[in-house]
């Protein structure tokens, strides 16, 4: 696998990166539209990917030859938050925070490694995990999360469209991980039941990720348990019960602590321009987004409150 090192001298983490010949990008639309033909999706979810994903080409790159795949490794983060009088470590699973710095490093790399150049690259909406399980760089768990060797399912997918020559088409079999025969700790820990028997496509439109990304606007829905609640966004369950994770489960990068006076602030709804204000700049050094992350932190500290 082809490794790039970027960022500060003590990062040690790196970049991973594939390369996929354009040739190949009909072959991915084919494969996401025979889901949708054989029933795979649920309709209204299969709907909004619409507006998520696209397999058109770039009109500012209409002679682009390659799709570089680019893998970040990244840690979930740690955030404290102080509610009656105890502070409480809550967690925002690995690929929320930090996104342009990400994409600006992979970007970086690239020019810095694909040669004589300079070459042209836009990012690309593609279906990230199908298009870097198809190149190799990961390859899908039964949880339909992509893992990366040494660093589990903790890392961030990026893909940019180019004009650099495709020198080498790594397009390939999507695998799955061999530990999953056998396994099925992903299954038992999701509190949803998003991980079905039988199939490999998960059940989207039941994953706790699907309901608490949303703008907060939007309550729960009844039938999710209150205690199934477990991450500030998104949800750890099935990256925590996994084996492959057991080397990085713990890696985690420490954002700072609210207040109780912020907490109240998030929680209460009351808030002023000049409040928001403030508490946006520091929620964005914490990776989070004031839009989403009020209801779910109301659900976390009401499932704290009432299991005590
Ligand atoms: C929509 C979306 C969601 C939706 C739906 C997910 C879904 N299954 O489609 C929701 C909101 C539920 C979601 C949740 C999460 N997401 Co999301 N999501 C996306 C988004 C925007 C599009 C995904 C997509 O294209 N889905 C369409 C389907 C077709 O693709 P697919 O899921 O890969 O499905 C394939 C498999 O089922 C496979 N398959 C089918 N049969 C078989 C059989 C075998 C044997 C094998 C091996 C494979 C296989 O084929 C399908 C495609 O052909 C991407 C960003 C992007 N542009 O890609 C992020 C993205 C996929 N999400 C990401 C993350 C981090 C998450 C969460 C982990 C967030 C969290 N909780 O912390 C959860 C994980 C939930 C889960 N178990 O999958 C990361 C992936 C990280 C990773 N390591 O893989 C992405 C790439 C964002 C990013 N840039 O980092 N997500
Ligand atoms: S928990 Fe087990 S079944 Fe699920 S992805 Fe990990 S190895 Fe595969
Ligand atoms: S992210 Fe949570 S709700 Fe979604 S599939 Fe994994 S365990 Fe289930």
């Amino acid at each position: 696998m082809d490794e790039i090192r970027v960022g500060p001298k003590n990062d040690n983490r790196g970049c991973f990166f594939r390369m996929i010949s354009i040739e190949h990008l009909h072959e991915l639309r084919e494969e996401v539209e025979e889901h949708h033909r054989q029933g795979r999706f649920d309709e209204p979810f299969y709907q909004e990917l619409g507006t998520k994903i696209s397999f058109e080409l770039p009109p500012e790159l209409p002679d682009a030859q390659t799709i570089l795949v680019v893998s970040r490794p990244q840690p979930s983060l740690s955030v404290s938050v102080r509610w009656h009088g105890e502070d409480i470590p809550l967690t925002v699973p690995p690929g929320y925070a930090d996104v342009e710095d990400m994409d600006s490093q992979a970007l970086a790399a690239l020019n810095n490694l694909l040669r004589p150049g300079p070459y042209r690259y836009v990012k690309a909406r593609l279906p990230l995990r199908l298009l870097a399980a198809r190149s190799g760089l990961v390859r899908y768990g039964r949880n339909n999360i992509t893992y990366l060797p040494r660093f589990g399912s903790f890392h961030r997918l990026t893909a940019f469209f180019s004009d650099a020559p495709c020198h080498e088409d790594q397009w390939q079999e999507v695998e799955q991980l061999p530990g999953c025969d056998g396994c099925d700790a992903c299954q038992r820990a999701c509190p949803t039941g998003a991980i079905a028997e039988g199939q490999f496509m998960m059940r989207a439109e039941r994953c706790l990720t699907q309901l608490n990304e949303r703008d907060d606007s939007e309550p729960f829905p009844e039938w999710v348990d209150p205690s199934a609640h477990n991450a500030l966004v998104g949800c750890m369950r099935c990256q925590r019960a996994c084996p492959y994770n057991k080397n990085v489960v713990y890696w985690s990068s420490d954002r700072g602590s609210l207040s109780e006076e912020e907490t109240s602030l998030l929680l209460s709804g009351r808030r002023t321009r000049e409040d928001v204000r403030s508490l946006e700049v520091k929620l964005k050094s914490m990776g989070l987004s004031l839009s989403i992350f009020p209801r779910n932190l109301a659900a976390l500290l009401e499932n704290r409150d009432r299991t005590r």
